[in-house]
């Protein structure tokens, strides 16, 4: 038994935000339909090919334990078996550029006449308004959202960051969207429509950023480095480099052997309670009880200096020598680990969160599994479809998919 085992989804996503949505679902027990266009299918399974032949790792990591079915939905035959389709699903999830589900025919009025049960869910590059016309990818989303203005030094220019919090982030929310319309359907016995928009998404994500937006009004951001550094605030929220988002200050700093290796570095946080261990270990007893150094709002004008001191400490030991020295005083720190070391890290292959996967066409990959651990809903994470491996071609049949060669 799985969470959301009964559950039909009608997966119309393509590309990276709506598969994560579904692939999801899939993990928690639903069975999902991947709609595709007829030899061609999502455009990732060809995007950023790595085995010449094989659906790319781009699809491939996307699309787990999913069914897929080909289904040209701007011909007669199409349409009908999409009506079908729509009357016996409970979700229908898509991420296509704005307009494109009216186009073929299947508005929100339409979808509801079929069966009112359904539950309409879409990513969108933003929600009502000026731009809701717009075709949206990730990056376009961390800047619209507020990432990108926020990321980066002081003195560069904005930056994107490696963590898809447009596509993939947009996808959890569209996500949490659907499993509570379904447990409103409970009660009311109606679908509805959900929107993840993905400016939105960005913005949640960045919601302690439009915090400090409203507290610059009432003075200059005394954790963010520059404050110490003298440098004046402007109107809005200034990139912050490393400091820590929260009230605990902290940065990234060199460890042993960072001349050669671009990731020999630690996350240290000087969290308040923790601030008399710090200095014993950083070899300055003296600032325990220095007035200069002993209180949190002392400190706020001295992070670079206080920065700087730690990591002379932490350039003698390499990052793990610093965790293993940290975590039993209670020093919150953690090591920049790289994608490599990640991909061979043994505890994260034991807990599923990396899993290998084998494919027919492409043999074994690493994938990231569920991150969500549920204790009566167990997820096996299976290779993802190849392009319509599960269209019924036979005329009439209706099978477990009910898909009919519509090409
Ligand atoms: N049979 C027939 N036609 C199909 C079909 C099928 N099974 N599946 C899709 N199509 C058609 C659509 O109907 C659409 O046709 P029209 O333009 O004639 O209406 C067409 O394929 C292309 O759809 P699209 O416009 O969504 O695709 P695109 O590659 O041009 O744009 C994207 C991609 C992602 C920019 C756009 O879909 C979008 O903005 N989506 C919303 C935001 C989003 O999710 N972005 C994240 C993407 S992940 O980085």
């Amino acid at each position: 038994m799985k969470a959301l085992e009964g559950v039909k989804i009608l997966d119309f996503t393509h590309v990276q935000s709506g598969p994560t949505c579904t692939q999801l679902l899939a993990w928690l027990g639903a069975d999902c339909i991947k709609v595709e266009r007829p030899g061609v299918g999502d455009a990732t399974r060809k995007q950023l090919v790595d085995v010449e032949g094989a659906d790319s790792l781009y699809f491939t990591m996307l699309n787990h334990n999913k069914r897929s079915i080909t289904l040209n939905t701007k011909n007669e035959t199409g349409r009908e078996v999409l009506e079908r389709l729509v009357k016996e699903c409970d979700v229908l999830v898509e991420n296509f550029a704005p307009g494109a589900l009216d186009r073929m025919g299947f508005s929100w009025e339409r979808i509801q006449e079929l069966n009112p049960r359904m539950i309409m869910a879409s990513v969108k590059g933003f929600g009502p308004g000026p731009y809701e016309d717009c075709k949206v990818y990730e990056n376009v989303a961390q800047c619209t959202g507020g990432a990108a203005s926020t990321t980066g030094f002081l003195d560069g220019p904005p930056l994107v960051t490696g963590a898809q919090i447009g596509d993939s982030g947009t996808g959890l929310h569209l996500a949490l969207g659907i499993v509570s319309a379904l447990f409103q359907r409970e009660t009311t016995g109606r679908g509805q429509k959900v929107l993840a928009a993905m400016q939105d998404g960005v913005l949640n994500l960045c919601r302690v950023k439009l915090r400090d937006q409203q507290r610059l009004q009432h003075g200059p951001l005394s954790e963010y480095r520059q404050f110490g550094q003298d440098i004046p605030f402007g109107e809005a929220v200034p990139r912050a480099g490393n400091d820590s988002g929260g009230g605990q200050p902290g940065w990234i700093l060199k460890c042993k052997g960072w001349e050669n290796d671009p990731d020999a570095y630690v996350y240290f946080i000087t969290q308040a309670p923790a601030w008399k261990k710090i200095c014993d270990v950083i070899g300055k007893p003296e600032w325990k009880d220095d007035p200069e150094y002993a209180t949190p709002p002392a400190r706020l004008d001295k992070l670079t200096h206080i920065f700087d001191t730690i990591e002379e400490w932490t350039k003698t030991k390499t990052k793990f020598e610093v965790m293993d020295i940290c975590n039993p005083l209670d020093i919150p720190c953690g090591p920049i680990l790289s994608m490599k070391e990640i991909a061979e890290e043994p505890s994260l292959r034991d807990t599923g969160t990396v899993v290998e996967v084998d494919h027919p066409e492409r043999g074994k990959y690493l994938s990231v599994g569920c991150p969500i651990k549920m204790s009566d809903s167990a997820v096996e994470v299976e290779r993802s479809p190849l392009l319509g491996e599960h269209t019924i071609r036979a005329s009439g049949a209706i099978g477990e998919v009910t898909a009919q060669a519509a090409e």
